[in-house]
């Protein structure tokens, strides 16, 4: 936690200061969940499809009861999105295409028993339950999440920072990747049924990138369990990257010695890079990525920042790679 600072780059003072609750009415409501506008015009098969949303007004989310909130963590510079937002306004292609199919796709969707796999380039290839990991020592942290859309939340996690599983497995040298993968059941999720893309889910980190003090095994948020829209019981989560680097409901993590293929990159692959990382002045083909529209605000009106606010804690890990490879 050495190099992780009280009052980072995007530290914003004014932001800070918790405004007085928004009243939102239904019809904000239904606008902030993308009910009001082209959301209910059909599902779009590409990520991206629903970039240009609309949205109503923010309202500051109370506190996770009981949290124990890491110091360092406990301000992402704005307040959390409202909770009834990050519920229903989802990016989980395994069940809909479209931001609401999540919620009501995913209803009592489980994975118990649950277990993730760890293996590939180790020396002891290893399952764990979610007790086993939480017992690895779990933290309350509040991270800026950025959508590759251009939308943005805020969300208290919380979760093991990844580091600490990768340690028990005895990582070979030879490993310089870890790849991740999703569950499958295409009886469950409707979308992978989908024969569009390849399912599971895949994603991959480089290993100093999974390594990062950052990067989190998130099992819960809002001081809850995760909900399975969000990705239900184990996610992961880069707050540098855009959101889609951070698989859910994984069940498999495979340390490698070469650079893992991902879901995004196979489906579009000059839209959608390994690095992925979040940098304002690397346009998506189909859109500017200078700006960011806060959940549950109107306008996309926000800079967006290089490495999403986080280039104190990850930016010495680019050196000489051109922006451009993002
Ligand atoms: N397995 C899986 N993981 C996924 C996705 C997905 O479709 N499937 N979508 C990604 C994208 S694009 C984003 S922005 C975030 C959205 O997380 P949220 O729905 O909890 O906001 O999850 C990421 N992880
Ligand atoms: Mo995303």
């Amino acid at each position: 936690m050495a190099n992780i600072q009280k009052r980072p780059q995007w530290y914003l003072p004014e932001s800070a200061a918790t405004p007085e609750a928004v009243y939102q009415d239904r019809r904000q409501f239904l606008k902030a969940m993308g009910l009001g506008g082209m959301m209910l015009a059909g599902t779009g098969p590409a990520l991206g499809c629903l970039a240009q949303d609309t949205a109503s007004e923010t309202k500051p989310a109370a506190a996770s009861p009981g949290s124990t909130a890491d110091l360092d963590f406990a301000d992402a510079g704005r307040p959390p999105t409202e909770e009834s937002l990050t519920a229903v306004f989802n990016n989980f292609y395994e069940f809909g295409f479209s931001k609401r199919d999540p919620a009501v796709n995913a209803q009592g969707f489980s994975l118990d028993p649950y277990t993730l796999k760890v293996d590939g380039l180790v020396g002891k290839a290893m399952e764990f339950d979610l007790d086993a990991i939480e017992a690895l020592g779990h933290e309350d942290r509040v991270y800026r999440l950025r959508c590759v859309e251009a939308w943005s939340m805020v969300v208290p996690w919380r979760g093991v920072p990844l580091r600490k599983l990768i340690e028990k497995v005895d990582v070979k040298p030879e490993a310089k990747y870890v790849a991740f993968k999703s569950f499958l059941d295409p009886e469950r999720a409707p979308g992978q049924r989908d024969e569009r893309y390849q399912w599971p889910y895949y994603e991959g980190l480089r290993l100093d990138e999974a390594l990062n003090e950052l990067t989190l095994a998130v099992t819960g948020m809002y001081g809850k369990q995760l909900p399975p829209q969000n990705g239900t019981p184990l996610r992961i989560i880069v707050p540098w990257k855009y959101g889609y680097k951070g698989p859910k409901s994984v069940v498999q993590m495979t340390f490698t010695d070469k650079q893992p293929a991902t879901f995004w990159n196979d489906a579009v692959p000059h839209e959608y890079k390994f690095y992925s990382n979040v940098d304002p002045q690397v346009a998506h083909p189909r859109w500017s990525q200078a700006l960011e529209r806060y959940l549950g605000e109107d306008r996309k009106d926000k800079p967006t920042q290089w490495y999403n606010g986080y280039g104190e804690q990850v930016a010495h890990m680019y050196e000489g790679i051109p922006r451009t490879l993002y």
